[in-house]
């Protein structure tokens, strides 16, 4: 990959995560738990690893306890060949304030780079689900001659307001010629109306590039010192910004139907929804391809194991993951996800529900399209999911798609 070109990279992993709640209410949005025995900021880890980057540094700053301690417990390098991925909290180096927006977390962080004087940086988010070669991109970058590129996937023009949108020549389609973040009066693709050019918020810099832009616009009064924002349309305006098609990414091993997924799991729906990616037969994104693995924890466990109970009524598991140390004892399990150490007792039902790790559900008890945050508790015969009007009156979260979020640790009672 890029002979010779010393790469770096840079996750963007303090986001409040606020449209999570209350899964984001004690971890920050890249630790929240996905598909099991993941956290979010898996992905972006793996893809980056997968793409042989062998340094890289996650940039935190919201509730990063749970974060950093995922970080540094899983992600180990062989520190022998200076490889690393080290969590960096926001340091306050330049005066008493935190970050205010992700540029200014890659200004405070310059020392990094200027102590490993990489060639090229790549920049990503920290909470999208899906598989990408950023050798591939790199390569794109540099054939492009631009100091900066940015990814991009097409998506629906309604959710427009949700991204920075890319606009292209014809004359020169590589180029970017406009970039406005979420706006709120988009323009469709001129080959179709109905979507546009969204940046998938991963970027491919020239380090000096990226150093100077950072710094010019830390002395910016008027900038909201953020990446999408204000350094990629300064890149724009000085025609300076080319555009990488994330259709042109084939990740080894990828299938017909998760070659060019990717989702923002941004809201309870999405992360509903894509959980529900998961679980198929022919999975729309496929967590099986072990040419371009994601990485997580290792769960220090026993199998999971689903059994009668002691009355001998079956333990039945259908279209559904089911992490490591769970139990399922004469209860039914049904499209949906189990986190490590979960349990579900006797005559209990859980139906196209996520539900996170030690969450133990009582016998009897009904769960039906619903997120368990971590220890949650659903005594004997107790219901979720069943009546809109009780989980909001209990204080659950429950969304206008009728998904019901009850938050860690709490006791639900019949
Ligand atoms: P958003 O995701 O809305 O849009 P932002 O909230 O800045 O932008 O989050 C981007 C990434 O940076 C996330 O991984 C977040 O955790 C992290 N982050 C945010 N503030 C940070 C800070 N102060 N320190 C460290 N990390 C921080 C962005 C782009 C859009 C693009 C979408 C794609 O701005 O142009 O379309 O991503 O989802």
């Amino acid at each position: 990959m890029a002979a010779g070109r010393k790469i770096f990279g840079i996750v963007l992993a303090g986001g409040e995560g606020k449209r999570l709640m209350p899964l984001t209410a004690d971890r920050a949005k890249p630790a929240v738990p996905f598909g099991g025995q993941y956290r979010l900021i898996d992905f972006a880890l793996s893809n980056l690893i997968n793409s042989q980057l062998r340094q890289i540094v996650v940039l935190t700053q919201y509730k990063s306890h749970s974060l950093d301690r995922h970080v540094s417990q899983t992600w180990r390098l062989d520190g022998i060949t200076n490889s690393y991925i080290a969590s960096v909290p926001a340091q306050q180096r330049l005066g008493k304030r935190w970050f205010s927006g992700s540029a200014d977390a890659i200004l405070q962080s310059l020392n990094l780079l200027r102590d490993e004087k990489p060639d090229i940086v790549v920049v990503v988010g920290a909470d999208h689900v899906y598989r990408m070669d950023f050798g591939q991109m790199i390569e794109a970058h540099i054939a492009s001659g631009a100091p900066a590129t940015v990814a991009a996937i097409r998506q629906p023009i309604s959710l427009a307001d949700q991204f920075g949108v890319i606009e292209v020549d014809a004359a020169r389609p590589d180029r970017i010629a406009a970039f406005r973040e979420k706006p709120s009066d988009p323009v469709g693709l001129p080959d179709s109306p109905e979507e546009v050019l969204a940046s998938m918020g991963n970027y491919v810099f020239d380090a000096d590039a990226l150093i100077d832009a950072v710094i010019r616009d830390g002395d910016r009064p008027d900038s909201n010192h953020d990446m999408g924002g204000d350094i990629i349309p300064d890149f724009v305006s000085r025609d300076e910004a080319a555009v990488y098609d994330f259709n042109n990414n084939d990740v080894p091993g990828s299938t017909d139907r998760d070659r060019y997924y990717w989702r923002d799991v941004g809201t309870i729906d999405s992360f509903f929804e894509a959980h529900q990616d998961l679980i198929s037969t022919l999975p729309i994104f496929n967590l099986y391809n072990d040419q371009w693995p994601i990485f997580s924890q290792v769960v220090n466990s026993p199998p999971a194991k689903i059994v009668r109970d002691g009355r001998g009524a079956l333990g039945t598991t259908i279209d559904s993951i089911v992490s490591l140390g769970s139990v399922i004892s004469g209860a039914h399990l049904e499209r949906s996800v189990l986190g490590p150490w979960a349990k579900v007792d006797s005559g209990a039902k859980v139906i196209d529900s996520v539900v996170f790790d030690r969450a133990v559900i009582g016998p009897n008890a009904f769960v039906g399209r619903a997120i368990l945050d971590k220890e949650v508790v659903v005594a004997e015969g107790a219901r979720i999911g069943v009546d809109p009007a009780r989980d909001r009156a209990r204080g659950f979260t429950v969304t206008d798609s009728g998904i019901t979020v009850v938050g860690k640790g709490v006791h639900v009672v019949p």
